[in-house]
């Protein structure tokens, strides 16, 4: 096979472990720390998972390893959205369990969650593993959204480990496929399978930190390459000096990954959802607040600037989700059926101002045509409006055009106004991963295995102190059930590990809440320009801004 000269030379590439795991494994020992509680809800978790709450944290260190000698098979997986590093989990986790006994033997099962149920996998020999060394994408094995959450796919999981002699099993996975994680480490516990589970943070979203993860991977990699992207088109912005760019970024509902570009490339305009849902903005006072930015920098003479707009921000604007809620309520059942059979969008559109209310059809009414016609046209399966579909980008630009075109006639505004839109997501969870990524995910994996090496289930691999040199990382376990707390999820109380949004009392939100109207009347456009594999550690080591502003560095 051919492969980049890039890919040829990162196949090389050997990543950095905490220093308490580098001296082999017969060096590494454990601490046990505290005793743990959940975050919330204490007795409530603690009766749902009897067999692993409250059990202690621990510390890998520098020490004689006094872990049982035993046959170790384990099983991966890699479940949901891709995110930069995850070849490098399982290389870790492949290195650490080879290197403890050659007789060990990793799974790999394909396509997500869905291959244990299907018993679909592969072994990994070194050849396997070795052409896939700090390589972005999930491709090794493949990933899938199935969700392990049934007692019925529980008890099949258990079947397919007897068969193999599993011992254990590691989730890569966000908040979701963790708490299952836990979920599924108590059912084998319970049942007395011998079956341990350990989970991985996951998710270039950035929504699985808490007091012990301090960010997920893949966050790294992806942002660094949509923060390059935006300082290019910065840079053309401030070149060509005639285009206002609407870019739109991932990060399903939570605000990490705009803030985190925002503070790579300082952008003129950046919307954080979590403050949109706050101050309960509406789609109207949002777009004035960009006309503001586009009209000062007219007056300056400059009809150009850079918007970023959080994919999930649509969802935060109090107005717009009771109009989605009642779009729902609207085309519930055979009501879809009537609407579908109307021949013309004039039809269609007497139709939704029938049925919608006086304040949601104000709404309705100020969205473009195009915008409109996607809330009633692609709905999911269950007849849902499918509000990630929504071209927000679009949206907000052709809300700051209806604006500015007042404002003309109202002779308060002078300046020209031609909008470009964008959307970076799949071009970031791919990425080679940063050397960032490639360490830290090299690291969990590797830990993850030393989890499993001395016993520990229903545990979290954790990898602490990220902000500094990779020598000074801390490798460690937190059982997960310590970041649950009890959440209502489709009419049921759930335990769930928290999804962590951006807080507008944290550093990294308060850092860009003291620029912003600098930045948004001038042209204060940092450029990151592309990731770097080899040089400076100083360029190419760099964590994100976030973390480093979280640690107050
Ligand atoms: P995970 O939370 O599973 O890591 O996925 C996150 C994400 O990349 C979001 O940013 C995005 O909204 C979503 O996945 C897209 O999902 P899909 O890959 O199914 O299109």
């Amino acid at each position: 096979m051919t492969i980049s000269p890039l890919q040829k030379e990162r196949l090389l590439y050997a990543p950095k472990l905490p220093g308490m795991l580098r001296n082999g494994i017969a060096e590494i020992s454990v601490k046990e720390g505290q005793e743990t509680q959940s975050v919330a809800d204490q007795e409530k978790i603690k009766a749902l998972f009897p067999n692993t709450y409250g059990k202690n944290e621990i510390t890998f260190e520098k020490g004689t390893n006094t872990s049982e000698a035993k046959k170790q098979v384990v099983g991966v997986i890699l479940s949901g959205g891709q995110a930069p590093g995850g070849h490098n989990v399982i290389s870790g986790l492949y290195d650490a369990l080879k290197a403890t006994n050659p007789d060990n033997v990793l799974y790999g099962f394909k396509g997500g969650p869905s291959g244990l149920l299907e018993d679909d996998y592969v072994e990994f020999t070194d050849e396997f593993i070795d052409a896939y060394r700090n390589t972005g994408g999930f491709d090794i094995i493949g990933s899938g959204r199935t969700k392990l959450e049934t007692e019925a796919q529980f008890a099949v999981a258990a079947e397919v480990a007897k068969k193999h002699g599993i011992t254990a099993i590691v989730i890569i996975g966000g908040d979701d496929s963790n708490t299952n994680a836990a979920v599924l480490a108590e059912y084998f516990a319970a049942h007395g399978t011998g079956v341990q589970v350990i989970g991985c943070p996951k998710t270039i979203d950035g929504d699985l930190k808490n007091e012990d993860i301090e960010c997920s991977f893949g966050f790294d990699t992806a942002t660094k390459t949509y923060s390059e992207l935006i300082g290019n088109i910065e840079r053309d912005a401030n070149s060509a000096k005639k285009y206002w760019h609407f870019i739109k970024v991932m990060g399903r509902s939570a605000s990490h990954v705009a803030l985190e570009c925002a503070l790579e490339t300082q952008p003129n305009i950046c919307l954080i959802s979590e403050e949109v849902a706050e101050k309960k903005m509406s789609l109207s006072s949002i777009a004035d607040y960009i006309a503001d930015s586009v009209a000062d920098r007219a007056a300056d003479g400059n009809n150009f600037g850079v918007a970023i707009i959080p994919e999930g921000v649509v969802e935060f604007v109090p107005e717009f989700s009771v109009l989605i809620a009642e779009i729902n309520e609207l085309l519930a059942g055979a009501k879809a059926d009537e609407f579908n059979a109307l021949p013309t969008w004039k039809d269609k559109y007497a139709f939704i101002e029938k049925g919608l209310t006086k304040e949601s059809m104000a709404v309705f009414a100020i969205l473009p045509e195009t915008i409109q016609q996607q809330l009633f046209l692609e709905r999911d399966p269950h007849g849902n409006v499918q509000v990630s579909l929504i071209e927000s980008e679009k949206l907000f630009s052709a809300l700051v055009k209806a604006k500015l075109e007042e404002r003309k006639k109202a002779g308060t505004y002078n300046g020209k106004f031609s909008p470009l839109h964008h959307f970076f997501g799949y071009e970031g969870r791919c990425a080679f991963p940063s050397n960032f990524d490639a360490d830290y995910c090299y690291s969990l994996g590797y830990n993850a295995f030393m989890l499993i090496q001395y016993g520990y289930n229903g545990y979290l691999s954790k990898i602490s102190n990220l902000s500094k040199p990779a020598e000074e990382w801390v490798a460690g376990g937190m059982p997960i059930t310590k970041m649950m707390n009890m959440e209502r999820r489709h009419g049921e109380d759930k335990p769930v590990i928290r999804k962590a949004l951006v807080e507008l009392d944290g550093k990294p939100f308060k850092f860009f809440e003291a620029h912003r109207a600098e930045w948004a009347k001038e042209t204060c456009y940092l450029f990151p320009g592309a990731i770097q594999y080899y040089g400076a550690p100083s360029v190419c080591d760099l964590t994100t801004r976030t973390l480093a502003l979280e640690k107050g560095e």
